[in-house]
C-alpha cells in the first residue's frame, strides 16, 4: 500500500512531529531527489495533509482532514506491526468480511480494514450495527494466535480494554466497559466490538476483531432506535476529534495488550478489565439465549465469562449474553 518512499516520508514526519524537516536532510536519509521530495509533498497536500514548506528551513506538517486514508493512519503511527498494512475502502458491506476476505489470501496479523461506510454492518447475532458515515470508525483487526477456541472470547475482552484505554488518552473522557463487549461514556454506548474467529475445533488460525465507533456525529445524526442510549465522542467531549488519532490509539494498546497476552495469558488483561469495568457489584439482567437471569454481577472468571450471583444466592457462570444494568 502507498510507495516505499512516501511511507519513509510518513515515518520522518511521525519520528519529527511538530518539527520542520530540512528537503536536505529527507533527500539524505532517502536518497532522492530534491524535486521528488516537492511531489512527494504535493501529493500528501492532495490527500488533505497540510503541508507547509518554509525556503532554507523545510517542511512541516500544521494539520490535516479527519479521513481515515492508509496515508492519515501512517502519519503518526508508532507501532511495530499493527496497522502497518491498512486496507481502506469508502464503502464495504461490512469490514469484516473484507477481513475475511484477506486472511483466505494469507494476510499479515496486524492487518487492519477500515470504511467509510458500512452498508451491512453487524453487531453480534447478526444485530445491525450503525456507521455514521464519514464520522465514525469502523474498523476489523485481524489477529493470529495460536490459542484454543474457548480462549478467543478473552480477545473481546482485550480490545474492550484497548478501545477505553485509548479513549482515555486521547481525550479527557472516561470511559467504562459493559461486559462483554460495549464501552460506554455516561450509560451510553460509543462503542461495540465483535469478535470472529476461523480455525478447527482445536486451534483457532484467525480472529478478526471489529471495532465500531462513534466519534464527530451529533445527536441528530443517530437513527431514532438508537438515539436514546448511544452517544459519540464529540457530543461527550464538546469537540471534534481527529478518527486517525483514536485509531492510531487503539492499534497501539492493542499492540500492546496482544504482547502481554501472548507472553503471560488473560490474567494481566483481566485486572485492566476490571478496571474499567461499570457493571461488576451491580444488580443487572442478563439475557442469554435461553433464558433471563437477574442477579449481582459478581466478576470476570480468569477464562473472561461473567460470573452472576442470581437472587437465591446460586452462581452462574455467563459466557454470552447481553446485560442490562439496573
Ligand atoms: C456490537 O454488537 O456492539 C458489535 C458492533 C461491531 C461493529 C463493528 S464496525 C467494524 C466491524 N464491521 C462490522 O460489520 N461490525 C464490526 P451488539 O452488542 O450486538 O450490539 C448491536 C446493537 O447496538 C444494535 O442492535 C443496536 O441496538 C446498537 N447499535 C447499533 N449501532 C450503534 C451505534 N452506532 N452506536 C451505539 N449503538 C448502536
Amino acid at each position: 500500500m502507498g510507495s516505499p518512499v512516501k511511507e519513509q516520508i510518513l515515518k520522518l514526519f511521525t519520528d519529527n512531529k511538530d518539527e520542520f524537516i530540512s528537503g536536505e536532510y529527507i533527500s539524505k536519509q532517502l536518497g532522492i531527489s530534491r524535486t521528488a521530495i516537492w511531489k512527494y509533498m504535493n501529493e500528501l497536500k492532495t490527500e488533505g495533509i497540510d503541508i507547509v514548506a518554509v525556503r532554507k528551513v523545510g517542511y512541516k506538517i500544521v494539520g490535516k482532514l479527519d479521513k481515515i486514508t492508509p496515508t492519515d493512519i501512517k502519519l503518526g503511527l508508532e507501532t511495530k506491526q499493527f496497522g502497518r498494512n491498512v486496507f481502506f475502502y469508502e464503502e464495504v458491506e461490512s469490514t469484516q468480511n473484507i477481513a475475511n476476505e484477506l486472511v483466505f489470501k494469507g494476510a499479515e496479523e496486524g492487518t487492519i480494514v477500515l470504511a467509510e461506510r458500512q452498508v451491512k454492518g453487524r453487531g453480534r447475532l447478526q444485530r445491525n450495527w450503525v456507521t455514521g458515515e464519514g464520522k465514525a470508525i469502523a474498523m476489523s483487526i485481524i489477529l493470529k494466535p495460536s490459542i484454543p477456541p474457548k480462549v478467543a472470547p478473552q480477545l473481546t475482552l482485550l480490545a474492550a480494554v484497548a478501545v477505553a484505554s485509548a479513549i482515555s488518552k486521547v481525550t479527557n473522557l472516561k470511559p467504562n466497559i459493559k461486559w462483554p463487549n460495549d464501552i460506554l461514556i455516561n450509560n451510553k454506548k460509543v462503542c461495540g466490538i465483535l469478535t470472529e474467529m476461523h480455525g478447527d475445533s482445536d486451534l483457532i488460525s484467525s480472529v478478526i476483531v471489529g471495532i465500531g465507533i462513534n466519534v464527530n456525529q451529533e445527536k441528530d445524526e443517530f437513527p431514532n432506535d438508537i438515539i436514546s442510549r448511544a452517544t459519540s465522542i464529540r457530543i461527550e467531549e464538546g469537540k471534534k476529534i481527529l478518527r486517525s488519532k483514536i485509531v492510531q490509539a487503539i492499534l497501539m494498546e492493542m499492540e500492546k495488550l496482544y504482547a502481554i497476552f501472548l507472553e503471560k495469558g488473560f490474567v494481566p488483561i483481566k485486572l485492566l478489565w476490571e478496571s474499567y469495568a461499570i457493571s461488576l457489584g451491580r444488580e443487572i439482567t442478563a439475557t442469554t439465549y435461553s433464558e433471563t437471569i437477574v442477579g449481582k454481577a459478581l466478576g470476570i472468571t480468569e477464562e473472561g465469562q461473567l460470573l452472576l450471583q442470581d437472587e437465591e444466592g446460586k452462581i452462574h457462570t455467563i459466557y454470552s449474553a447481553d446485560i442490562s444494568i439496573i
